[in-house]
């Protein structure tokens, strides 16, 4: 399989270490320079971009966060004039204010190079027809497929979301061999798909670019088993560029982490301290090569692994997990951590249930409930009370073994559940609405 940028894709790792010293301290002083609360919060810390002489001095220098950018919206962290910038970007992320990501043109450049790394890495080339249906838009996820694609010379469809008929027809019509969209979009289309009395068989998709939401194993196995396709993980962020900050390889064994543009670490977020290779933590960004908005060691709240052991591929980049969760997406139900992707794990492992599900916690009496709504397959619904019974009392038990605590399974028609065009809103949290 062809690598897009042998060069950097597998560079020997003190060659890339050394590039990304010399990158840091020229972004470390860019921002000293031209960024006041970065240069603030430094000589707050008591460093100069002068104590930056090895990679391990990056530990020195201040966190920024979320709600830093919050703070200095929209513009007060972008390190060059106003004018050099040409696209803007924003999330709305979970709590519903905005995050800008800001790119001059050179962003934009890399942004297309890392996402034709990406496209390359999971097998597409040029003849491919990418079909985007991520959102295009602020959001980054139609953009930078559609770029990644344009890169590798392949034919961009921008489909954006939503509409699933149509993309079903176009896709048969226009021959799409990618899929670029969230997984949980890829299930709804999926259906639509069968719903429409096609199969697999009638579209020519290979692979499928999917990411922005976390999702399991088990997920990736269904999709690739309704669409006959590969299905891909995708990461990225929009304060740091977009999709194809890191990116699966057909080995599909972890995210390649484009190391020559972002220093990834992992740290424990209750202390800030780094964590060593292969251990779980929040994982931390620091831009190397941007010039809009160069992000100093981010924290991305986004939970992983990183591990820099060589892939079978033969790219050398570090690589990391399929992210848990957030650190501001796990709940906390009577006391005990729970994450919805071990929820989803359970729930995709179990014959008889719809991969569509709800997960509402609520506080009644001052006791937390955790209810979990899914689906029942049609071929769920020709059982027999009893069997559905069984199929409750089963999913329970699983659920207690795997969370530690109690949750209330009500199972549901199906066709009930609401389907995701985009990033899939599986938890409603009473408790916070309150
Ligand atoms: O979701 C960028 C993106 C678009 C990535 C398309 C991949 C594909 P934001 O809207 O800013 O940007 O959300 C970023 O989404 O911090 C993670 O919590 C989550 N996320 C992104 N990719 C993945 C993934 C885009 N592959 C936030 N697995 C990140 C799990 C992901 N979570």
């Amino acid at each position: 399989m062809p690598i897009w940028n042998n060069e950097m894709e597998t560079i020997d790792r003190s060659r890339l270490e050394a590039m990304q010293l010399e990158r840091l301290q020229k972004t470390v002083k860019k921002v000293y320079d031209n960024v006041v609360p970065y240069r603030e919060r430094m000589e707050k810390a008591g460093v100069t971009p002068e104590d930056i002489k090895t990679l391990d001095d990056l530990s020195k220098l201040p966190f920024t966060t979320k709600d830093d950018l919050r703070e200095y919206y929209p513009f007060g962290l972008f390190a060059v004039p106003l004018e050099e910038v040409t696209e803007i970007h924003a999330s709305s992320g979970t709590t519903g204010k905005q995050v800008i990501g800001g790119l001059t043109e050179n962003d934009v450049e890399m942004w297309a190079e890392i996402a034709a790394r990406s496209l390359s890495a999971m097998g597409a080339e040029k003849g491919d027809v990418v079909h985007t249906s991520y959102g295009f838009g602020l959001f980054t996820g139609g953009f930078g497929a559609h770029y990644g694609a344009r890169k590798i010379g392949a034919m961009a469809i921008p489909m954006s979301s939503g509409n699933s008929k149509r993309q079903i027809k176009l896709m048969k019509d226009l021959g799409s061999t990618y899929l670029c969209c969230t997984p949980s979009y890829a299930m709804s289309l999926a259906e639509v798909l069968y719903d429409m009395g096609y199969t697999k068989d009638d579209i020519s998709l290979k692979g499928g670019v999917f990411g922005a939401e976390p999702w399991t194993e088990e997920m990736r196995r269904e999709i690739e088993d309704k669409l006959g396709i590969k299905a891909y993980d995708i990461y990225g962020l929009t304060e740091v560029v977009g999709p194809g900050v890191s990116y699966e390889c057909t080995e599909q064994a972890g995210m390649h982490i484009n190391e020559d543009h972002f220093i990834a670490e992992v740290i424990d977020p209750e202390t800030g301290e780094t964590v060593p290779d292969g251990s779980m933590g929040e994982l931390v960004f620091t831009c190397i090569t941007k010039e809009a908005m160069p992000l100093i060691r981010y924290r991305t709240r986004d939970l992983c692994v990183v591990t820099k052991q060589k892939c079978k591929c033969g790219r050398t980049f570090a690589r990391m997990s399929k992210p848990v969760g957030r650190t501001d997406d796990m709940l906390i139900i009577r006391g005990v951590n729970v994450f919805p992707s071990q929820i989803e794990e359970v729930l995709m492992r179990t014959d008889g249930i719809a991969p569509y599900y709800q997960i509402i916690v609520d506080r009644v009496n001052n006791k937390d409930t955790l209810d979990v709504l899914i689906e029942i397959s049609s071929m769920g619904m020709s059982d027999e009370i009893r069997d559905l019974e069984q199929l409750t009392k089963n999913v329970s038990k699983e659920l207690l073994s795997a969370l530690g605590i109690k949750a209330n399974v009500k199972l549901v028609e199906p066709k009930t559940i609401t389907r995701s065009e985009g990033k899939a809103v599986r938890v409603i949290d009473k408790r916070i609405l309150r």
